[in-house]
């Protein structure tokens, strides 16, 4: 029906409306295209997003999971990973662009299957990639690869990163030029299989009232293709000074190492695991030790929780993964990204997970 009152719209008056809805048009789409807990990706499965800002753009180093026959069980054979992807969004709308395969277990001399978690930092123009694989005797290893571009393709180094093993590696660049490399995950991990610098094939655990088993962390060298030290145990405390207990599954240790830095104060996050959060600690050296702080991401659609933060034009993001892509199958994940907020005594405000 038509208003027959209406006056006809002089010629200014219609370049005016035309301009506001155009505006209100790109206000739409803008806020459309925010991070609000989508998947970034859909024509891949993709999973444990480490994500930094390199030249200006947050490049996103993702696992890239498959549809398998491999049996589902606590060793995670589901994960049964043969490459990996490089993801980069747009500076503007956060749209996603795969650059395609970056690195393949073909070209790892050393690695057999199970390319899981990874990460990458940048030095002097070049680009790392650590990422985690079975090598042929049934152990996880720690490997980098390395490129002159940040999306690869990566070049692997022949062998796995001496004194390294277990999964889930993650490398810090602190203000200083230092850089260290986080990582250990148990079950599937294999962390649990290491004692006195040896593999023992039988999985031991502490008892529930003990100290739980520690993420490790070393100093990269000079050339970031070895370890410049000898590997030490993340110390994650409770509020009343005590170690976080392996009985004490709601907080301590289980997988997913991520280390950021917040006015000054290191954050150590991590995954619980059986729990199924993404918890942090906070610290005042990259080396730790940690106070137990609170939850960052409540738990997601699918058993994995995993997670990076990065801060990109003054906001700080998580990027996580969940199940819902594949309707809820715990391999075949999807990463998505969410805006996070420190408070303004630095807490980190908790996220509950948007399916
Ligand atoms: O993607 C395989 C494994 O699942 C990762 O290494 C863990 O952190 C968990 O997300």
């Amino acid at each position: 029906m038509s208003n027959h009152n209406e006056q006809p719209l002089s010629p200014l008056e219609i370049e005016l409306s035309d301009a506001q809805s155009k505006q209100q048009q790109d206000l739409a789409r803008a806020q459309s295209l925010q991070p609000k807990h989508r998947p970034l990706v859909e024509h891949i499965y993709t999973a444990d997003p480490s994500a930094h800002v390199f030249n200006g753009k947050i490049y996103i180093y993702p696992s890239h999971d498959i549809q398998t026959d491999a049996e589902i069980n606590d060793n995670g054979e589901q994960f049964a990973m043969r490459d990996y992807h490089v993801l980069s969004l747009d500076r503007d709308t956060f749209e996603a662009t795969d650059h395609g395969v970056a690195l393949s277990v073909e070209d790892v001399p050393w690695a057999q299957m199970q390319m899981w978690a990874p990460d990458a930092t940048r030095k002097n123009g070049r680009y790392y990639f650590y990422f985690p694989a079975r090598a042929y005797d049934g152990i996880f290893r720690i490997g980098v690869a390395v490129s002159d571009s940040p999306t690869g393709p990566f070049t692997a180094q022949d062998n796995y990163i001496e004194g390294t093993y277990s999964i889930d590696p993650a490398v810090f660049a602190d203000d200083d030029g230092s850089y260290y490399l986080y990582w250990g995950g148990i079950w599937g991990g294999q962390l649990q299989n290491w004692r006195d610098g040896q593999f023992h094939p039988r999985d031991i655990y502490p008892a529930d009232d003990q100290p739980a088993y520690a993420p490790l962390v070393a100093k990269l060298s000079d050339d970031m293709l070895s370890l410049a030290e000898s590997p030490k145990d993340i110390l994650i405390y409770d509020e009343n000074g005590k170690l976080l207990r392996a009985g004490d599954n709601q907080r301590r240790f289980f997988e997913a190492s991520w280390l950021h830095k917040h006015n000054q104060q290191y954050y150590f996050s991590y995954s619980t695991g059986d729990t199924h959060k993404i918890v942090y600690a906070t610290g005042k050296s990259p080396y730790g030790p940690f106070t137990y702080q609170g939850v960052i991401l409540n738990p997601v659609l699918g058993w994995t929780n995993h997670h990076s933060i990065v801060q990109y034009n003054n906001k700080w993001f998580l990027f996580y993964h969940d199940s819902t892509l594949s309707g809820g199958q715990t391999h075949l994940r999807c990463v998505k990204m969410s805006e996070l907020i420190h408070d303004s005594e630095g807490k980190i405000l908790p996220l509950q997970a948007y399916e």
